[in-house]
């Protein structure tokens, strides 16, 4: 046997590099927009995936629609936080993939999306794919992937 070759394949499953459902900071439909701002605040994360019932993918929320959407003419309405729901602000266009999806295409949907939402074939929320990951992962092809 000759010498060992690390070998690292642009053709890696999704959910080898996913953060499982588990790890990542969501909120649901009927949360307020309180709720919301409380749990992107204590994340640190600038936008989150908002999940429906039985966990089904359905949007995004960041600080910035939140804030956004309380900006009254003269003044910020405070008082709006408490009243409307993250459904009502929420950003509906996701970038998501089916966990058997590729490799390329998460790298593809990365260019524009900092992190891309993944669901099972019924459309459940499993995890995200973030910038961060796909990087690392090219990083480690262009070092020591075969080519
Ligand atoms: O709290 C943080 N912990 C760590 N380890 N890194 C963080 C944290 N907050 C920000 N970062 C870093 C990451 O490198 O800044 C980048 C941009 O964060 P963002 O977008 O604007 O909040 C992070 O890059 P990334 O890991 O490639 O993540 C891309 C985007 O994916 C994040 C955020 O919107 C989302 N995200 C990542 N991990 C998440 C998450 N959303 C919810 N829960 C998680 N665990």
């Amino acid at each position: 046997m000759g010498k060992m070759v690390k070998s690292v394949s642009l053709d890696i499953a999704i959910k080898d590099l996913m953060i499982p459902g588990n790890k990542v900071a969501i909120v649901q439909e009927g949360n307020t927009l309180e709720h919301a701002l409380l749990v992107l605040t204590k994340s640190g994360y600038s936008a989150i995936p908002v999940l429906g019932r039985e966990y089904k993918l359905k949007g995004l929320i960041s600080m910035s629609l939140i804030l956004d959407s309380i900006l009254g003419i003269e003044k910020i309405e405070y008082d709006k936080l408490g009243e409307r729901k993250v459904e009502e602000v929420m950003n509906k266009k996701v970038a998501w993939m089916k966990e058997d999806g590729s490799f390329f295409r998460g790298l593809e949907l990365s260019i524009n999306h900092p992190f891309l939402c993944i669901v099972d074939e019924d459309g459940v929320f499993v995890g995200i794919l973030t910038r961060k990951s796909i990087l690392a992962h090219v990083h480690k092809y262009l070092k020591y992937g075969i080519k």
